[in-house]
């Protein structure tokens, strides 16, 4: 059969390939027939009207009926395609992922070979890097707050001696100042009298008095000048001043070969206090820090400690956490909310004029799978596609 195709020829067009038989015996169609994919004409040709043959292959690289992925080459071949992924990519030619090397830390994505898409808050080749927000020029914050650069966000902290009056504004111009004296967050000892300063308090000595200058702590007498580290967090040292306690994170001295390596595990000179990442691939040092799924972990000798990330406030009735970030956002539509702040004044009327109070839901009236819900006065209906 192959021997005898003198007359062949083979070419392609927009669409098949193309094989041209001048025999057109009942024998090739006879041998062609266990070829399901090869179509068979019999034509006459244009410039000699002789008949032929004519076996059409299907190309679905070029006709585009393929299901390789559009990152994958087609490769046809007699009776079907295959598939396999760009250079770059990694999958099964019906699936191919961009692969960047090092993989996209802090929630970031792969979207194409080497090229991640960081998650808000996060910079660097492979994400590696926190944006530090509070860095020169980039945020302001009211000058009774602090700014707190933290892995993927920042916010304005309230200063020491401020707390925030309820309305969380984003660059701490809710902060308000704490009055020491009538909360009784004051140390001032019983032979002094406590005087509210803005930012702070003052323990006065009475006139004619002779103070001692000592601060009660936790219920207990700590003399003027001495120092103490807090039952509550080793890793805290207080100290007493002129009726004032102030405490203060322990400074990690790695020189000091007495240091604490449970409060300063930087100083941890063990090789056995390096981490292994979740995926296998990456190793932490000691007191090392980083965000995975929502969480901030650190490698602490011998292990990982994760823990939620902290969000910054967000004060309004409608929030949602936006795909791929960790922390709630406002929204203005309540329907695309994801948490509401339920106000039971705030009651909905449904098709039936009954009225539902916020966060109850129902089936709306008439159907089978729509879910109806009140937010705060607003009805929001969506179909169950479980239930269709
Ligand atoms: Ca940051
Ligand atoms: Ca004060």
């Amino acid at each position: 059969f192959i021997a005898n195709k003198t007359n062949l020829a083979s070419t392609e067009t927009n669409q098949k390939s193309m094989l041209k038989f001048r025999f057109c015996s009942d024998f090739l169609f006879t041998a062609s027939a266990n070829l399901p994919h090869l179509h068979r004409f019999l034509e006459l040709d244009e410039t000699d009207g002789r008949p032929f043959c004519l076996l059409l292959e299907h190309d679905e690289c070029l006709s585009g009926l393929h299901n390789c992925d559009e990152n994958a080459l087609c490769f046809n071949m007699v009776g079907g395609h295959s598939c396999s992924c760009k250079p770059g990519y990694t999958g099964n030619g019906t699936v191919c992922k961009a692969m960047c090397d090092g993989l996209c830390q802090n929630g970031g994505s792969c979207i194409s070979p080497n090229n991640c898409v960081c998650q808000q808050g996060f910079t660097g080749e492979r994400c590696e890097t926190d944006i530090d927000e509070c860095a020169d020029g980039f945020v302001e914050c009211d000058s009774k707050s602090t700014c707190v650069n933290l892995p993927g966000w920042y916010h304005c902290e309230c200063r020491d001696g401020y707390h925030d009056n309820g309305l969380f504004s984003a660059n701490g111009e809710s902060c308000v100042d704490i009055n020491e004296c009538k909360t009784g967050r004051n140390t001032c000892a019983n032979d002094t009298v406590c005087f509210n300063l803005e930012g702070g308090y003052d323990c006065r000595c009475p006139h004619g008095h002779n103070c001692t200058g000592d601060c009660i702590h936790d219920n207990k007498v700590k003399h003027s000048g001495q120092i103490w580290v807090l039952d509550s967090d080793r890793c805290s040292v207080c100290s007493c001043q002129a009726g004032q306690v102030m405490c203060r994170r322990m400074v990690c001295d790695c020189d000091n070969p007495n240091a604490d390596l449970f409060c300063c595990p930087e100083c941890d000179p063990r090789l056995s206090s390096q981490c292994l990442h979740q995926n296998g691939l990456l190793t932490y040092g000691s007191g090392d820090t980083w965000v995975e799924n929502c969480q901030q972990c650190q490698c602490l000798p011998g292990q990982v400690d994760c823990w939620p990330l902290p969000c910054p406030p967000v004060d309004c009735e409608f929030t949602m956490v936006p795909e791929g970030e960790c922390c709630p956002r406002c929204v203005t539509d309540p329907c695309q909310a994801d948490t509401i702040r339920n106000d039971i004044t705030k009651t909905c009327t449904d098709e039936h004029n009954i009225s539902r109070f916020s966060g109850s839901s129902w089936i709306k009236h008439g159907t089978e799978c729509t879910l109806c819900q009140c937010k705060n006065g607003h009805i929001c209906c969506s179909v169950d596609p479980m239930c269709l």
